[in-house]
C-alpha cells in the first residue's frame, strides 16, 4: 500500500528528564544512523516532557506528540492543556481518546471529537483512539461498538494528513494480551470501510490506521503485515530504545 508505517510510543505517566537524551535523543540518533526509513516515528511523553523532547530532537525526523488535549482553546480549566500549548511547544500530533482517559475521566465519544477537532484546529494531527473492552468482544459487540466509537469520535474536517486512527482493544492494553492479526484485522477492515462511507474510498484508503494494545517485538510484524494496519501505537514497549526501535524494522 502506499500508506506510509506510523510507529508511535505513547508513554503515559511515564519518564523523566532522563528520558529526554536517554530515550528520545537515542531515537532521534537512531534514525539520524539510518539510510532507510520505510516508516514515521513518533514519541508522545507526558506533556511535561513535550518541551524538552521537542528541543532534543530539533532537526530529526522523529516527531514529538501529546496525549490528550482540552476541548477548549483557552480559558477557566484548572489543570487542562490545549492543543495550541502543545503545538507551541514542538507537538505535531496529539492522541485523544485513549481507553485510559476514556474509563479514568469519564471521556465520551462527543468529547473525544470535539477534542480531536481542537487539535485540527490548532494545526496537530488527531490519533483518535477506539476500541471494545473485554466484555463486549465476549457479547458478540466488537464491530458495533467500534463502530460507534469510530462514528461518535471521528472530527469534523477529518483528512489522511491531519487524523490517524487508533484501534485498541481495551482487553489488551497494559495486560501483555494480544489481538491475534486476524481479530486485528477483522476490526481494521471495518474502520476503512466506514471512513469509507463518511469521507470516501479515497481518503479512506490512504489514512492510517494503527493497532494499539501491547504490540511488541514479538508480534509487531505480524500485526503490521495485515493489509489494513498501519503501525503501532505502542505503550510499555515504547519506554525501551531497543523495543520501540525493534517494532520499527518489523514494518
Ligand atoms: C498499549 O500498548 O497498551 C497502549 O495502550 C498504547 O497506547
Amino acid at each position: 500500500t502506499a500508506r506510509r508505517p506510523l510507529i508511535a510510543g505513547n508513554w503515559k505517566m511515564n519518564g523523566g528528564l532522563a528520558q529526554v537524551d536517554g530515550l528520545a535523543g537515542a531515537l532521534a540518533r537512531r534514525l539520524a544512523d539510518t539510510a532507510e526509513r520505510p516508516f514515521d516515528m513518533l514519541v508522545c511523553p507526558p506533556a511535561t516532557l513535550v518541551a524538552a523532547v521537542a528541543g532534543e530532537v530539533l532537526g530529526s525526523p522523529l516527531m514529538v506528540g501529546g496525549q490528550d488535549c482540552h476541548t477548549a482553546e483557552s480559558g477557566a480549566h484548572t489543570g487542562d492543556i490545549a492543543a495550541a500549548m502543545l503545538r507551541e511547544l514542538g507537538a505535531s500530533h496529539v492522541i485523544v481518546g485513549h481507553s485510559e482517559r476514556r474509563a479514568d475521566h469519564g471521556e465520551d465519544d462527543a468529547t473525544v471529537k470535539a477534542k480531536a477537532e481542537a487539535a485540527l484546529a490548532a494545526g496537530l494531527v488527531a490519533i483518535v483512539c477506539i476500541g471494545e473492552t473485554l466484555a463486549q468482544r465476549d457479547a458478540g459487540e466488537t464491530l458495533a461498538v467500534n463502530r460507534r466509537q469510530l462514528v461518535g469520535s471521528l472530527p469534523a474536517g477529518a483528512t489522511p494528513a491531519n487524523t490517524v486512527i487508533a484501534y485498541e482493544p481495551v482487553w489488551a492494553i497494559g495486560t501483555g494480551r494480544t489481538a491475534s492479526p486476524e481479530q486485528a484485522q477483522e476490526v481494521h477492515a471495518m474502520i476503512r470501510q466506514v471512513l469509507g462511507e463518511s469521507l470516501g474510498a479515497e481518503a479512506a484508503g490512504a489514512m492510517r490506521l494503527l493497532y494499539g494494545g501491547s504490540m511488541k517485538p514479538g508480534n509487531a510484524a505480524e500485526l503490521m503485515a495485515q493489509p489494513d494496519i498501519d503501525g503501532g501505537l505502542i505503550g510499555g514497549a515504547s519506554l525501551k530504545v531497543d523495543d520501540f526501535w525493534a517494532i520499527a524494522q518489523a514494518v
